[in-house]
């Protein structure tokens, strides 16, 4: 039972470390960020995702993977803004409970936001494939935007979302989602964002993302949230239900590290 192990209990967040001793390292994700303390640098570049509107014509992989709903990206997805070219591979989804404000894992001063999505590209300048790229310091970059309730559905979301009742189950997946403009997940200003080094915000817990959390949020309908808060289990279908909730890591000591900002 993935996430049950994963997210509480005898082998929750709190005890990660014990088998994954990276997950107690000193450049972990997510953070808090205290925009007061972020160091604004004028040469960041506005983030230019390539491919996104019209990601060929593979179709897509959907799946409940029991700790959350990720969907597999073509490798003609890539980023520019970057030190290295960083190509696509997955995107994937953390929230809160239904009636919860929570559900982010980075907070800006304090303040977390009902869910944020992440898509995870790894850098194919340097590595041959993802999981040599994930062990790596310069390995990965993970676009992370927050998610928040606006007044209108969000048909971009809509292309994910919609598809959510056929993967209950842990396990379960769809392998013919239609490509759709990723693109459109997207907040509209990407130049404007926060910059750290840190980690994957699970086991193993690697210190290997350089992270742009974009600065302005995308939002999507009351509705919607509650398709992702309520709309999954974390166990396998004829076993106990176990409603796939909280799936977030809470804010990791910053420690010696900077966080810097695109915008002033
Ligand atoms: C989620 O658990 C994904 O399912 C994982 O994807 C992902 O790990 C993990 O989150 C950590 O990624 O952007 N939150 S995060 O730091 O992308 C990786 C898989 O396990 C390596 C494929
Ligand atoms: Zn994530």
């Amino acid at each position: 039972n993935p996430l049950h192990s994963l997210f509480s209990g005898p082998h929750g967040k709190e005890h990660w470390s014990v088998r994954y001793p990276d997950c107690g390292g000193q450049a972990q994700s997510p953070i808090d960020i205290h925009t007061k303390s972020v160091q604004h640098d004028p040469t960041l570049p506005p983030i230019e995702p390539q491919g996104y509107r019209n990601p060929g014509d593979g179709a897509f992989t959907l799946r409940n993977n029991g700790h959350t709903v990720e969907m597999s990206l073509p490798r003609s997805m890539f980023l520019r803004g970057l030190p290295q070219t960083y190509v696509a591979v997955q995107l994937h989804f953390h929230w809160g409970s239904r009636g919860h404000a929570s559900g982010s894992e980075h907070q800006v001063n304090g303040k977390a936001f009902p869910a944020e999505l992440h898509i995870v590209h790894y850098n194919a300048d340097s590595y041959a494939n993802v999981s040599e790229a994930k062990q790596q310091a310069d390995g990965l970059a993970v676009l992370g935007i927050f998610l928040e309730v606006g007044d209108v559905a969000n048909p971009a979301y809509d292309n994910i979302l919609n598809h959510l009742k056929s993967i209950q189950y842990a396990g379960e997946a769809i392998i013919s989602i239609p490509p759709f403009d990723v693109h459109g997940l997207l907040p509209g200003q990407l130049g404007h964002y926060f910059r750290y080094n840190g980690s994957l915000t699970t086991p193993p817990c690697f210190e290997s993302v350089l992270w742009t959390v974009f600065h302005q949020r995308a939002q999507i309908s009351a509705s919607q949230l509650e398709r992702l808060q309520g709309g999954l289990y974390s166990n396998a279908e004829n076993s106990l239900p176990v409603p796939l909730v909280d799936n977030y890591r809470a804010p990791q000591p910053l420690n010696q590290r900077k966080v810097f900002s695109s915008f002033p």
